[in-house]
């Protein structure tokens, strides 16, 4: 039987259902998760959201104050099925997992290469530009139309693992963004709810990290850092750094952005952007980090001045 068939299957055949997703969660993993959540509540299932800690982001999402949050988990007895979302393997569910693994039944609807196929059922197409994408397909298979609510958590996942409709969108993932304009949702308030709003800390953290940086190996390495305290002075904390490595990246001669966030007195955490060429995973695989070729990022426990020295050797083995 074909996948989506299975799938549709085991979900009309149980009667509570648990949603699961990775730890971070990001803008994919919480729409997804939320969008799931809104479909499974249209047809009657019994349905709960668990997400230790989702990202705030994203509280304007319609079911984000029903998730289930914090380190108590909801008890395996009570679900049926269990469906992961976004999540490549069992160690991305975190604390979750065990929960995962106690379930009697299980599906897996995810978007990244890497999957391991984990669950009973597993819907992954890896072309596809998130897990909101996939989760789209699986919708029409079970006849359920896609509402507002819907629609709103479902173009969240793609905006944000498309960064703004800039990477890995296809000619399928307009079409189906076609088809969630079509409810009539505000795509220009949601652009600006996720990807503008800033508090006035950030904005100033944003400052300070900007005001730093300093440019090296002939203006094609920026290199700037966030210290303790600066998150303890404005009340921040490491999530807020959350894109100022390109403001680096952005500067027309760089190739290689570095962000230096202290995370306690001589440990950082290294976020590493390239633009063109050069292979940061690498680099950041070296020190026992990981990532993507362009973005990637590890742990250094060295000074300021020993991080830039070391990661502006490496860098420069790669710079054209
Ligand atoms: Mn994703």
């Amino acid at each position: 039987m074909p996948v989506l068939d299975s799938i549709k299957e085991k979900i009309n055949d149980s009667k509570s259902i648990l949603i699961l997703t990775h730890d971070n969660p990001d803008g994919d993993a919480i729409g997804s998760s939320l969008a799931l959540y809104n479909a499974l509540k249209k047809i009657d299932k019994k349905c709960v959201v668990c997400i230790p800690v989702p990202d705030k982001t994203y509280k304007f999402l319609p079911g984000f104050d029903e998730i289930l949050m914090g380190d108590i988990l909801p008890e395996a007895k009570d679900y049926d099925l269990c469906i992961a979302l976004d999540s490549s393997d069992l160690n991305r569910l975190g604390i979750a997992r065990e929960l995962f693994e106690s379930i009697e039944n299980t599906i897996c609807i995810d978007h990244h290469i890497t999957n391991q196929n984990f669950a009973d059922f597993n819907y992954v197409n890896a072309v596809a530009s998130s897990t909101c994408e996939n989760l789209m397909i699986v919708l029409a298979s079970l006849d359920i139309a896609v509402n507002k609510e819907i629609a709103e958590c479902l173009y969240t996942g793609i905006l944000t693992d498309t960064g703004g409709f800039r990477y890995n969108a296809t000619p399928e993932t307009m079409e189906i963004v076609a088809t969630i304009m079509e409810t009539g949702i505000n795509i220009a308030k949601l652009y600006r709810t996720i990807f503008d709003i800033v508090s006035l800390n950030k904005t100033k953290l944003i400052g300070r990290a900007i005001d730093r940086i300093e440019l090296l190996s002939e203006n094609r390495i920026a290199f700037t850092f966030i210290s303790l305290k600066d998150f303890e002075e404005l009340g921040l904390d490491e999530s807020d750094s959350e894109g100022i490595v390109n403001y680096g990246r952005n500067i027309d001669s760089v190739e290689v952005s570095i962000l230096a966030k202290e995370r306690e007195e001589g440990l950082y955490k290294i976020s590493l952007r390239a633009n063109d060429y050069v292979d940061v995973s690498v680099i950041a695989s070296k020190y026992a980090g990981g990532g993507h070729v362009r973005a990637a990022g590890c742990e250094l426990n060295m000074t300021l001045e020993q991080i830039k020295q070391t990661l502006t050797e490496e860098i420069e083995k790669q710079l054209k």
